[in-house]
């Protein structure tokens, strides 16, 4: 099977959101590259959620359900392709969100959080204080009653680095990754390989519909997730895709 090569309709509109949240000060000019390098993954994966993503979807559903501190991490992209289903899904599992940047700057920091506030969330910004352990520059700096206290956090389109320093503090991380190779996919404790605007309002979906389900039956299945085996299924999924 070759993939299509033109853009789906639904790729062209994330363009959109992304050309407008870098002209709003929303999202940094590399996170056009970054979106690229999504979408080129997303050809292969045949721009649809795979049987491999929904089981992961599941697994963070529960996961974050189950968290006594959830926060969802939220940078240039994310703000600009999906802050409304942000603010869905922290509603859903009770989580803080802190906006956190990868090039960080204070005015697209408040830019971000002023997008969340149409929403009606009010989004954490670390002061500068507080910084993750063993993580040079900026990266580290995250907010102390957000990222820093949390159990859980789901950090879409993460650095690797990072989500390193977040597991080395034992912190469990949710990652949305289109690409299963990537650091933050191989290092984090479960990562759904699929678009962000697709991923996000199937995850708000289940954690609604998962939030009555006794803890027992969240935590079995957080724990038979395997997030390896998972990664090979999405991997098997592009290498067919390019044979
Ligand atoms: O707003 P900032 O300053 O925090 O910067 C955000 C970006 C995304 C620019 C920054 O973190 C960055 O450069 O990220 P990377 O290193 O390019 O990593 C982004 C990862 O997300 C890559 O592995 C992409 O394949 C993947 N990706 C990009 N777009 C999507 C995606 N995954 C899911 N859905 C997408 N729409």
């Amino acid at each position: 099977m070759i993939p299509k090569s033109h853009p789906r309709h639904s790729s062209l509109s994330e363009r959109h959101a992304l050309e407008a949240g870098v002209r709003r000060g929303i999202t940094h000019m590399q996170g056009f590259i970054a979106h690229g390098r999504g979408e080129a993954f997303d050809y292969l994966i045949g721009e649809k959620t795979t049987a491999a993503a929904k089981n992961a979807i599941r697994a963070a559903a529960a996961l974050l359900l189950l968290a006594k501190q959830p926060v969802i991490s939220v940078n240039g992209n994310v703000a600009a392709l999906c802050a409304k289903e942000v603010a869905e899904l922290a509603a859903a599992v009770n989580a803080k969100v802190e906006a956190n940047l990868f090039y960080r700057r204070e005015k697209r920091l408040k830019a971000i959080a002023a997008e969340l506030k149409k929403f009606g969330v009010d989004a954490l910004i670390a002061n500068g204080k507080t910084k993750l352990p063993q993580l040079a520059s900026k990266r580290a700096i995250v907010s102390r009653e957000g990222i820093f206290s949390s159990d859980v956090v789901l950090v879409p389109l993460e650095d690797g680095d990072r989500t390193e320093a977040l597991r080395r503090m034992g912190k469990r991380v949710i990652a949305i990754d289109l690409n299963p190779l990537s650091r933050t996919a191989q290092k984090a404790s479960i990562t759904i390989v699929d678009n962000i605007t697709r991923a996000m309002p199937l995850l708000v979906k289940k954690a609604k519909a998962m939030k009555r389900m006794p803890a027992a039956d969240l935590r079995k299945l957080v724990a038979s997730f395997n997030n390896k085996i998972n990664l090979k299924q999405s991997l098997l999924i592009i290498r067919r895709g390019v044979r």
